[in-house]
């Protein structure tokens, strides 16, 4: 039986209108969608902690069977333009305090919320080490919050055009490694991987123990198998290494939210879902 899980993106945020999200309607007809083509969960975009109610998520869920398998964050820094590496303390606790409303928010489903574009990023080359201890730090206080619920943080690195404080998985480990917390995970985004790391499948072998889940994407930001990804190499190492969590398709939804889905379930099923289950 395999523990590696699918997963689907909904975004419910406008300002983010044709960014890598397969869902794009209300929560409900999307949770249908996600069901009726077999995925296990679904990954939520939202504009805020109060934009859609706790129980009417709950409710779609229940009746589609789905899993909550992550909540973004990123609509901090896409509206309010925060940044959990803010040289501004004042904007800085701003940013930490839209993060913990999302913890609160994802663990009314025990799903994590994911540190991505909030991150931020330093001005200028010189100010790198600086700004990324700033996120260190916010990064250490977040990761004790959402431990009161038993739930990890995930903390996802970026390809170069988006930060500049942490590009590669072994990045990430060298921030989180030393949280006292120790509930800080890494998001291995396939897609920001291609771009940056070496040889994918030993970075996911170095940050093993470390990697809580994964963005399904490939090369160029579309369903697996729309790219030029090789990824059964991959599909391998994730098994190799025990990998129990969600590959959760954050891809464009191209050509449109259906195919993309249907493209992404069909890729699961070949390299994890039929041979199991
Ligand atoms: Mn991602």
């Amino acid at each position: 039986m395999s523990t590696i899980k699918s997963s689907v993106t909904i975004s419910l945020v406008d300002e983010a209108r044709g960014g890598p999200f397969v869902f794009w309607d209300d929560i409900n007809t999307s949770c249908a969608e996600a069901k009726r083509l077999g995925f296990d969960a679904v990954e939520l975009f939202a504009p805020g902690p109060d934009f859609i109610s706790r129980d009417e998520v709950q409710a779609s869920l229940d009746e589609y069977e789905l899993e909550m398998a992550a909540v973004g964050t990123g609509a901090g820094m896409v509206i309010h333009g925060l940044s959990l590496s803010d040289h501004d303390e004042a904007r800085r606790e701003e940013a930490c305090g839209f993060v913990r409303s999302m913890i609160d928010f994802g663990a009314a489903f025990n799903a994590p919320a994911i540190i991505g574009s909030m991150q931020g990023k330093a001005p200028s080359a010189d100010e790198i080490d600086y700004t990324r201890d700033l996120l260190t730090e916010s990064l250490e206080s977040l990761g004790h919050y959402a431990a009161e619920y038993n739930i990890p943080l995930l903390f996802e690195p970026l390809n170069r055009y988006e930060s500049n404080l942490s590009n590669t998985l072994s990045s990430a480990v060298a921030i989180i490694q030393d949280q006292s917390s120790k509930n800080i995970k890494i998001l291995a985004d396939l897609f920001h991987m291609n771009i940056e790391e070496k040889d994918m499948p030993h970075s996911i072998r170095d940050a093993a123990n470390l990697i809580g889940h994964v963005h399904f994407a490939d090369t160029n930001r579309r369903s697996i198998g729309m790219g030029h990804l090789d990824v059964q190499p991959i599909v391998d190492t994730l098994k190799e290494i025990k990998y129990e969590g969600y590959v959760s398709a954050e891809v464009f939804a191209w050509p449109n939210p259906l195919d993309a889905a249907v493209q992404t379930k069909y890729s699961y099923d070949i390299y994890f879902g039929l041979e199991d289950k």
